[in-house]
């Protein structure tokens, strides 16, 4: 794909940083499942923990193509700080900056930008996964602050964040209309971590619950309107679900890497196994397929700075990529045979691991179905 001169370089310039900084830890991280703080204060460094915030609030902006590149070459070595930096972007600095006072957004995202400590996003309950709007966390107005109760599970990087951005009921109002956002904070009395999650894939990232229990948040914590907490968070996802569908795309890209070096140099009846057809043949498929989701992941990032409506389009990029991610890192074991299927110098067994989080998280791919679909529909079921 054509990309400019300009995004070119910051191409060249995160995978050097990748490779050189963030690979070497890739496979530790995921076999000791342990989170790498020591590579917060690189990342944010290189500016890759403010790239949707503007200078003005310690960001270091980019255009959405470059953001989604970041995303893939780090999930091209490693897909868990792939996923942290892609939440922390699209589903912690983004609303604050979008939709935050001038206050919120001075007093968080700093810390968050240029401070190198990670924001977290609290939206998935128990009985609200695919069903966003039946969150049961409730916010309640009590002399001059918020009390805020409930339950929000499965969030990356809930251990490590100091503040989260958390959905709840303020209203009785069923359905989406009374959910609203507000900012907590880690060190609030009554906000709770629950015990990190041992996870398939992704080990190196952090997932927990988070338990509010009587959480005071002051009034001007309230992020946006009051009963606007729905549509904020799925304008939100519109830009989340591009960034998965760009780790997706970096898993492909990295489990490929790894299945071609093997065709070029691993020697089967005196010849390396690229030379046969039935090695050729499915490494021309992923090469097009992986071509094809980059198409749509960029394509989505562009409508994104073109301040035009993209749902559908993040919706397409996510789906795809995501399901092209998981068949390319499967086809890639089965081309390195037993090397593939192992921990060592070729990691497609991890990207495979990790690569499924991508057809679940932010919105599952049926999900993604349910929003393309009804996209699709308006134009003859409106009339
Ligand atoms: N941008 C702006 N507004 C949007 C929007 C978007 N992308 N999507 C929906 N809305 C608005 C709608 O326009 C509607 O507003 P009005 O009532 O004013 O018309 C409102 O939000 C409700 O939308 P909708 O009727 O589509 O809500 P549903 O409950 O039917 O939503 C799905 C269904 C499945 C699409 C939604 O619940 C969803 O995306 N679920 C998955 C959640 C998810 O991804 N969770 C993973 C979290 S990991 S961080």
């Amino acid at each position: 794909m054509l990309l400019t001169k300009e995004q070119l370089q910051f191409r060249e310039k995160i995978r050097a940083f990748a490779d050189e900084k963030i690979a070497p830890l890739a496979t530790q991280i995921d076999l000791e499942q342990r989170f790498p703080t020591e590579h917060l204060p690189l990342l944010a460094e290189m500016g890759l923990m403010g790239m949707v915030v503007s200078e003005e609030y310690g960001g270091s902006p980019v255009d959405t193509v470059c953001y989604s590149i970041a995303v893939e070459e780090l999930s091209r070595v490693c897909g868990s700080t792939g996923i942290t930096i892609a939440a922390h972007n699209s589903l912690g600095c983004f609303p604050i900056f979008k939709f935050g006072s001038d206050e919120l957004r001075k007093k968080y995202l700093p810390r968050g930008t240029k401070g190198g400590e990670l924001l977290a996003f609290g939206l998935t309950e128990p009985d609200a996964g695919s069903d966003a709007g039946a969150t049961k966390s409730t916010a309640e107005k009590k002399d001059d602050h918020w009390l805020v109760n409930g339950t929000k599970c499965f969030i990356t990087s809930a251990s490590h964040a100091f503040a989260s951005i958390d959905t709840a009921r303020t209203s009785d109002e069923p359905g989406v209309k009374g959910i609203s956002s507000f900012i907590l904070e880690k060190d609030w009395d009554g906000y709770d971590i629950g015990k990190k999650e041992n996870k398939m894939g992704l080990r190196g990232s952090d997932t927990a619950f988070l338990h509010f229990t009587d959480v005071k948040v002051p009034f001007e914590n309230q992020l946006g309107a009051l009963g606007e907490g729905f549509k904020h968070f799925m304008i939100t996802l519109d830009g989340g679900r591009v960034s998965i569908g760009a780790m997706a795309l970096g898993l492909a890209q990295g489990a490929y890497e790894c299945a071609l070096k093997y065709a070029g140099g691993h020697m089967e009846n005196g010849k390396p196994i690229g030379t046969t057809q039935a090695v050729q043949w499915q490494l021309a498929d992923m090469a097009t397929e992986i071509e094809a989701a980059r198409y749509l992941v960029y394509g989505a990032s562009q409508m994104k700075d073109a301040g035009v409506k993209y749902s559908k389009e993040s919706a397409m990029a996510k789906l795809y990529a995501s399901e092209v991610g998981n068949r390319v890192c499967f086809q890639a074991i089965q081309i390195l045979g037993l090397e593939g299927f192992q921990t060592g110098p070729y990691p497609a067994e991890r990207m495979y691991r990790d690569v499924k989080l991508c057809e679940i998280g932010e919105g599952t791919s049926e999900v993604q179905r349910i929003v393309v679909a009804r996209e699709v529909l308006k134009s003859v079921m409106n009339k």
